[in-house]
């Protein structure tokens, strides 16, 4: 801990005590943590930390800090460091015998009233303050450089448990270090903070905050084998949000030559805006938002004011090339597949509702229009090639647009146009889609013992040839050319993308039934991905499930059993083999050597088989955005266009092979 401590660039401002809001004590965050703190789940334990970062980030948004350490420790408790003013340990006035730092650690204050006029985030789960990280902590020790000294105080579930101490000088440095460990009796004692979740969080706020140095440090003894997260690293990124951009997006080809990227001053003063966009071919693309540092994931007037400023830029841009079709131009076709990072820093900021994850300042609308409208207008005419490119390209999206509606209206105008429906689909007979499954299964003669076990009520058999296209690495022309693609699509209903419709999708559950060798779990990858790109609320919603074929069947005492694999097997003949017994194993070479009757008895009927249920986090929530991130890179890694990516995953990851199966 030898530079914890480092002298900031500004000077300490005038603080006064009065000015910090008193309300209660902690009682009441412990009687109901979940109040406070959305909860006592995993998610809610990082909370924690995330508290603490945007306190320090707080610091430095505001100019008095800029370097953070964030350090996980062996026994699991975290300590967060920064170089800014420090907590003031001056006398409360209105607390007699209580330190400003006391006040501020065990009571619940309405978080934002100090420090005045710095970019305080005092919205949603954040903000809630130290008082309530303190009230939740098992332990939590605080050291503060302040005024040349060094102090010390260690509280205890919310209450000190020694006095605020002077424990040394610190002549040159200044600033707050935190260790808190979250009390078990809280979360539960199998509960643990995630160093994975935590080196995510850090590096999400390097790449927000571009003059912050943040020193990652994790105990090695907690890192799992194969786990990617480093032991160490110094999170700095001068590019900021483009280096964030690109982090996101890869390797991937895009419409335009280079992202769209910059930073502006909003105007009378009141903060700053930052962006970077850039429309991949794939048309996948997101939208991460942020206000001061934490995320929005619900947008709001930032992203309208920035949406707006493009739209108009685009189309004035067109105009003014004599491209009449411009004018028809809507922000959807111009934005909703881009691939968009936005931040802005500004003063009490305005949430909307419980979860403030939208952001509501009216004034943020035109600030932020205004700010980046005139870098745009510069980006387009600096370079009109890659303007036309991008021109075009919208165009092209807007044309389909309008022909997509012209065909919806024929259709409604033909009420006789029955469904049309894939030819190699057996339907199951049961119209509405409740308690329905449809099996996605590989190859033509598994697909015939599937029609043959299957409950023709409820459940629907679509056999596959083959390998389907890897949609990550394709167009979305071939995408949507693709036969065994064009024929999911059909039996689903629910169509893909922007018109995705729950309503309409024909089946409850979407199995996918592979056989259960290598080829197999490619191909249930190839599907996963598919579903993930063009039909994610199908996955978010819990439709999308893995059947889980056995892999032996194991034949003793005149009883037959299924394993599903190589552990299964073992455990299953450890139980049931007795005396001098000898088993008759068989492997199954895939699905199509299994008769009609095996493959009902173990994978598809509804009360013997077991299903996996793919899941990906929601992007509705913080948590879940932050956690869709890394979803999102590990896909683009591991399926996407670029080789190398996956080579290096595979790579990385051979030294946890030790047994291939081949
Ligand atoms: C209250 C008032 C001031 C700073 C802080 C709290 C503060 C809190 C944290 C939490 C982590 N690091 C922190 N650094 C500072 C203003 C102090 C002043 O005006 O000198």
């Amino acid at each position: 801990m030898s530079d914890l401590f480092e002298a900031a660039s500004k000077e300490t401002k005038e603080y006064s005590a009065e000015s910090i809001e008193v309300l209660e004590g902690l009682e009441p965050v412990r009687h109901r943590p979940g109040m406070y703190i959305g909860g006592t789940d995993e998610t809610a334990l990082h909370h924690l930390v995330a508290e603490i970062l945007d306190n320090s980030m707080d610091e430095a948004v505001a100019g008095y800090a800029n370097k953070i350490d964030v350090q996980v420790n062996a026994d699991y408790s975290v300590t967060i460091v920064d170089n800014g003013r420090g907590i003031p340990v001056d006398p409360h006035p209105k607390y007699p015998g209580k330190s400003a730092l006391e006040v501020i650690m065990t009571m619940l204050h309405s978080g934002g009233k100090f420090g005045g006029g710095a970019y305080k985030v005092s919205g949603g789960l954040h903000g809630v303050g130290l008082s309530v990280v303190n009230a939740l902590s098992e332990k939590l020790v605080v050291e503060i450089a302040r005024d040349k000294k060094l102090y010390r105080q260690e509280y205890s579930k919310g209450k000190p448990v020694t006095a605020l101490e002077l424990v040394g000088n610190a002549p040159n440095r200044r600033g707050t270090s935190v260790t808190f460990r979250p009390d078990p009796e809280i979360f539960g004692a199998s509960a643990n903070l995630q160093p994975n979740r935590i080196y995510r969080m850090a590096r999400s706020k390097a790449f927000l905050f571009k003059g912050i140095h943040i020193n990652w440090s994790c105990a090695p003894e907690i890192l799992g084998e194969g786990e990617t997260t480093p032991q160490n690293a110094e999170l700095c990124f001068p590019n900021g949000l483009l280096d964030f951009l690109n982090y996101q997006i890869g390797a991937k080809a895009t419409i335009n030559r280079r992202p769209f990227f910059g930073e502006a001053e909003l105007a009378n003063d009141e903060g700053r805006v930052e962006w970077a966009i850039t429309w991949p071919e794939d048309e996948n693309g997101f939208c991460y938002s942020y206000c001061n540092t934490v995320v929005t994931p619900q947008g709001g007037t930032h992203e309208t004011g920035f949406k707006s400023a493009l739209l108009r830029g685009l189309k004035e841009y067109g105009e003014m090339a004599n491209v009449k079709k411009a004018a028809s131009i809507t922000a959807e076709d111009f934005l909703s597949d881009a691939s968009v990072m936005l931040s802005v820093f500004i003063r009490d900021p305005q949430f909307q509702g419980q979860t403030k994850d939208k952001l509501t300042s009216t004034k943020a609308v035109r600030l932020v229009e205004s700010a980046v409208k005139d870098s745009f207008d510069h980006w387009l005419s600096s370079d009109p090639e890659n303007a036309t490119a991008l021109l075009e390209y919208v165009i092209d999206r807007a044309e389909a647009r309008k022909k997509k509606k012209e065909e919806k209206i024929q259709n409604r105008k033909s009420p006789t146009k029955k469904l049309r429906l894939p030819g190699k689909l057996a339907d199951c007979s049961q119209a509405a889609a409740k308690d329905t499954e449809i099996f996605i299964v590989e190859g033509d003669s598994a697909g015939g013992s599937a029609k043959q076990g299957r409950d023709r009520i409820t459940q629907a058999i679509l056999p596959l040839r083959g390998k389907i296209l890897n949609v990550a690495s394709a167009s979305l022309d071939k995408i949507t050319q693709n036969q065994e693609i064009k024929d999911m699509i059909e039996a689903l209903g629910c169509g893909i993308k922007e018109n995705y419709n729950e309503d309409n999708l024909r089946y409850e559950k979407i199995i996918i039934m592979t056989d259960a060798d290598v080829d197999g779990a490619h191909i249930a990858s190839l599907l996963m991905t598919f579903f993930y790109q063009q039909m994610p609320k199908l996955i978010e919603n819990g439709h999308l499930y893995i059947a889980t074929p056995p892999l032996y069947k194991i034949a003793v005492g005149g009883k037959n059993y299924y394993a599903l694999d190589d552990i299964d097997k073992d455990k299953i003949l450890a139980k049931v083999v007795k005396g001098n017994q000898k088993p008759d194993i068989s492997r199954f070479k895939g699905l199509g050597e299994m008769s009609a009757q095996q493959l009902k008895e173990t994978t598809m009927d509804k009360k013997n088989r077991m299903l996996l249920r793919v899941m990906i986090p929601s992007t509705n929530t913080e948590e879940g955005k932050e956690e869709a991130f890394e979803t999102r890179r590990q896909v683009e890694r591991l399926m996407g266009k670029n080789p190398e990516t996956r080579f290096k995953f595979i790579i990385e990851r051979a030294k946890f092979v030790d047994d291939l199966d081949i």
